[in-house]
């Protein structure tokens, strides 16, 4: 088992970041309900592989588990602390079941991860293969319950929260990074952020993370309140 919250720079949580009770659901796709799993669930593999194929949930059980304690940090300032994931690690699973399917030609850079309410990340090989990255399908000792990504997700505790999507439903391996489509420069300021790694503070494409905090110092009580407000749920709920 591994415990990465890690304390650098003297601080408990990376900068900019406030521990919030519990464990909302977060995330861009607050206005939605969370999507129904299909009884057939199962994870597409495509892109630069031999041919597509789908990882089930009985390929996933005979891989090695691997338990993970961590802190979860949304790129809006939020974060939820002391977390136990169990699945398998990214890592094992590239090893056993991704690289022997790839094209022997392809050089792999990047790989998307898609859900079924179609979020996506995309990840370097290299942030995805850190050691600390996990499908995730148990969190607290349960299965993952459809608030926090069921039946199974991508947890990156090192990256901010859009990075670890929920509901996994596909998984891409680029040779290069995806072309953006974003022309305006100030989609290309506001974007994600390639790497977005928590202790560098990577929240937004070109802009420096610490001028983005005020603004979602600002705007996340309303947007809060609105999500409270248009729930049913007694969850409390935030955006981003
Ligand atoms: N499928 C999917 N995954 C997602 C999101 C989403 O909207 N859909 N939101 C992301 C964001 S912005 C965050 S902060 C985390 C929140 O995870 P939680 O809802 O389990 O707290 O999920 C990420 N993964
Ligand atoms: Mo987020």
């Amino acid at each position: 088992m591994t415990t990465t919250h890690a304390v650098a720079h003297g601080l408990r949580l990376p900068p900019g970041q406030r521990a919030v009770e519990g464990f909302p659901r977060f995330g861009t796709h607050l206005h939605h309900p969370a999507p129904e799993i299909p009884a057939d669930h199962v994870i597409e593999v495509g892109g630069a592989v031999r041919a597509p194929f789908s990882v089930s949930p009985a390929d996933l059980a005979r891989l090695p588990r691997r338990e993970l304690t961590a802190d979860f940090h949304c790129v809006a300032g939020w974060s939820a602390v002391d977390l136990r994931w169990e699945g398998v690690g990214f890592d094992d699973f590239y090893r056993d079941v991704l690289a022997p399917a790839l094209d022997p030609a392809a050089a792999v850079t990047h790989v998307v991860f898609r859900g079924l309410d179609h979020h996506r990340s995309v990840v370097t090989l290299e942030d995805a293969l850190a050691g600390d990255v996990l499908l995730a399908e148990n969190l607290d000792g349960r299965p993952l319950d459809s608030d926090h990504g069921a039946p199974v997700r991508l947890v990156s505790p090192s990256q901010y929260g859009f990075v670890s999507t929920k509901h996994l439903s596909r998984i891409e391996l680029l040779t290069a990074p995806p072309t953006g489509s974003h022309g305006s420069l100030a989609l290309r300021l506001l974007e994600e952020h390639p790497r977005a790694r928590v202790w560098e503070e990577e929240r937004h494409g070109t802009l420096p993370g610490r001028w983005v905090r005020p603004v979602y110092r600002l705007l996340v009580p309303p947007l809060r309140a609105l999500c409270a407000w248009g729930r049913s749920g007694p969850r409390e709920a935030v955006e981003q």
